[in-house]
């Protein structure tokens, strides 16, 4: 069966991690993969993971199965941690899956089963595990305008321009917060605009959250999702807790279908049920039951939230301390732009041979499409970095 077996190319992202592991430099800066990273380069296990997970340890009677769907306790923590007081409960399905990416691909198994013709449309650029598993389920896609490279700023005109040729019964993709790979991040003033859009021409939007409390905070952080669920009767949102609570590897995420009637929803929660039963039936518990915890906790609440924000102003100082870095190197505003972009990335106006040079003249790793991720750099290697850039960029 496997003699001419051909692998897939593998993730452009993971590639660089593996890439940046083997080299032997001790001076490397890695700026690849999106995972936080403290100012000596650590990414730990915040505080008030070790202390649910304690709690879990002691008190946990049972290992037996939970639910197909998950924990209703974790949809309800997780979700009411993203939805507030949005959406009434009675119109909410959910379902618990291993980690966001597994929110992502059981959300396109929810539109392939209720309209196998639907169009998926993604940003361009947008996260390339969107595309990946819309093409393995045969799904079709296509991309709206999003990001200039050119300003490397939002492309307003065209993202508007795009989203009113979107049929109805399509479904558009939006990042809740941060955008990845381009940090560049829509206003509520944008949020409105394109809740108003997708409502009258009958659109689905689907919110992947990837970055709460990234951004500005928790709760500023979704406040366009939210306003575009006031406006939209039908939502998909697919979450991860990997950044967020830091559980990476534990594999924590939710999907949350929000329907226009509760009827909608008992049928809906029916087939996210059978969606994870055929996948793998049930859904890793551990880490759905640590965020439980701590968002059900005042104490544990308050500390993770308190170790987030700390988490945020290091992001934000290093984007700072690499704009300004790069002020002094060119003396231009030509990246004044990194100021205004949220969370871990932005991405650099670099070719790929660019991108290459950095990597092998100043042992500075980004992805293949210029993405950098601000939380690899330190306040010891931004200046250095910056001198890196405006030298492979001039
Ligand atoms: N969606 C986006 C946009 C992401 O950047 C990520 C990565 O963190 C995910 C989803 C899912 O991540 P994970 O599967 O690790 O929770
Ligand atoms: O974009 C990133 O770097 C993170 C981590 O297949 C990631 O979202 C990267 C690739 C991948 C899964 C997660």
């Amino acid at each position: 069966m496997f003699e001419h077996h051909r692998a897939p190319a593998p993730d452009p992202i993971l590639r660089v991690m593996q890439e940046f592991a083997e080299d032997p430099r001790p001076d490397k800066v890695d700026l690849g993969v999106g995972v936080y990273r403290t100012a000596d380069g650590r990414t730990p296990v915040m505080r008030a993971v070790k202390a649910a997970e304690r709690r879990v340890l002691e008190t946990q009677q049972t290992k037996g199965y939970v639910a197909l769907a998950g924990d209703p306790a974790f949809h309800a923590a997780l979700g009411g941690l993203v939805l507030g007081q949005a959406v009434a409960p009675d119109r909410l399905a959910a379902l618990a899956t291993p980690g966001g990416t597994g929110a992502v691909r059981q959300a396109f198994e929810l539109i392939r089963t209720a309209k196998p013709d639907a169009t998926v449309w993604t940003s361009a650029p947008t996260w390339p595990n969107h595309g990946a598993i819309l093409d393995t389920l045969g799904m079709p896609r296509r991309s709206y305008r999003y990001y200039s490279p050119d300003t490397s700023e939002l492309d307003r005109d065209g993202l508007f321009q795009d989203l009113a040729s979107v049929g109805a019964g399509d479904v558009v993709l939006l990042h809740g917060c941060c955008h990845n790979p381009t940090g560049a991040d829509l206003s509520l003033a944008d949020w409105q605009a394109i809740g108003r859009t997708l409502s009258q021409r009958g659109v689905l939007p689907m919110v992947d959250l990837a970055y709460q409390g990234f951004a500005t905070g928790i709760e500023t952080d979704v406040a366009g999702l939210r306003l575009l669920c006031s406006m939209v009767p039908e939502v998909l949102v697919t979450v991860s807790a990997s950044k967020t609570f830091g559980l990476y590897r534990d594999r924590v995420g939710l999907l949350l279908a929000i329907c226009g009637t509760p009827g909608a929803a008992r049928a809906v929660q029916g087939s996210l049920a059978w969606i994870n039963r055929q996948s793998y039936a049930f859904p890793p518990d551990h880490g759905a039951r640590v965020v439980t915890e701590i968002l059900s906790d005042a104490d544990l609440r308050a500390d993770w939230e308190a170790e987030l924000m700390g988490m945020r102003y290091r992001i934000r100082a290093m984007r700072h301390a690499l704009a300004d870095a790069l002020r002094r190197e060119t003396n231009t505003d030509r990246f004044d732009w990194l100021r205004a972009q949220n969370g871990l990335f932005s991405r650099l106006p670099a070719t790929a041979d660019q991108v290459e040079a950095l990597r092998r003249e100043h042992a500075i790793y980004m992805v293949g499409d210029g993405r950098i991720n601000l939380a690899g750099l330190t306040p010891d290697t931004a200046d250095r970095t910056a001198r890196a850039i405006a030298s492979a960029l001039s």
